[in-house]
């Protein structure tokens, strides 16, 4: 198709992206923190319980660990938990390079961006600025939602409503791109196309499922939306 042709057909339609899992991959180090977490408290979980704090708030995170730790802690107490497992994270965090990405995201961001595709962010995390600079790809989003701006978490659509709204595209010209259960049950909960990232066992409900960005293209996105 001819680029500007592209620009024309696409500008009304746009991709929101989560981020852990979809762009990055810092699901191990939110496991180690809250590992190092629950360590420090006598307990241990699994990784099969981790999976299930896959784009849940952090908040929502320390209630679910603590529930399968047996442990009862004041509002005080887990606030200040939840800052104690934050700064471990952001301790790794900051070790990310520029490129530090999933195979293929950065290529299929690129992609979209220059077929005139919307972008935007749509992440749990109150971190999700912090780690697109230090992968180098705030630049690629035009709309950023992460868990500074909203109250509701997956799978409450409200962070991909707010990133249609922010984009001003009809959330039906919108694909979310999500690997988590919550996050694809919230997408649809939106009224928006889902492209799941992972298995096709777990996330039933996507338009359609492929294992990572890197096996994305433009004729599959085409096709869904
Ligand atoms: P933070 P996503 C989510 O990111 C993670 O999947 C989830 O494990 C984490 O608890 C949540 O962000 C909050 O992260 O502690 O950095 O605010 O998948 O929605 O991009
Ligand atoms: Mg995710």
């Amino acid at each position: 198709m001819h680029p500007a042709l592209a620009l024309i057909m696409f500008k009304h339609k746009a991709c929101i992206f989560d981020l852990d899992g979809v762009i990055v991959d810092t699901a191990i180090y939110h496991f180690k923190a809250w590992k190092r977490l629950a360590n420090k408290l006598n307990f241990d979980f699994t990784e099969e319980e981790n999976e299930k704090l896959k784009g849940i708030s952090r908040v929502r995170s320390l209630e679910l660990i603590l529930e399968w730790g047996g442990v009862k802690k004041t509002e005080t107490e887990r606030l200040q938990l939840a800052t104690l497992k934050n700064d471990w994270y952001v301790e790794m965090v900051n070790q990310m390079r520029k490129d530090d990405t999933l195979p293929g995201a950065s290529e299929f961001l690129k992609a979209v961006k220059d077929a005139g595709y919307k972008t935007a962010l749509g992440s749990a995390s109150k971190n999700a600025t912090i780690i697109l600079k230090k992968v180098g790809l705030l630049d690629f989003f035009d709309v950023i939602v992460d868990g500074n701006q909203v109250s509701a978490s997956k799978p409450d659509p409200e962070v991909f409503l707010k990133g249609a709204e922010g984009l001003g595209i009809e959330p039906i010209n919108c694909v979310v791109f999500e690997d988590a259960i919550a996050g694809v049950e919230a997408a649809k909960a939106g009224g928006m196309k889902v492209v799941g990232i992972g298995s096709a066992d777990v996330l039933k409900d996507a338009d359609l499922v492929v294992a990572g960005l890197y096996k994305m293209n433009l004729e599959k996105l085409e096709k869904i939306i």
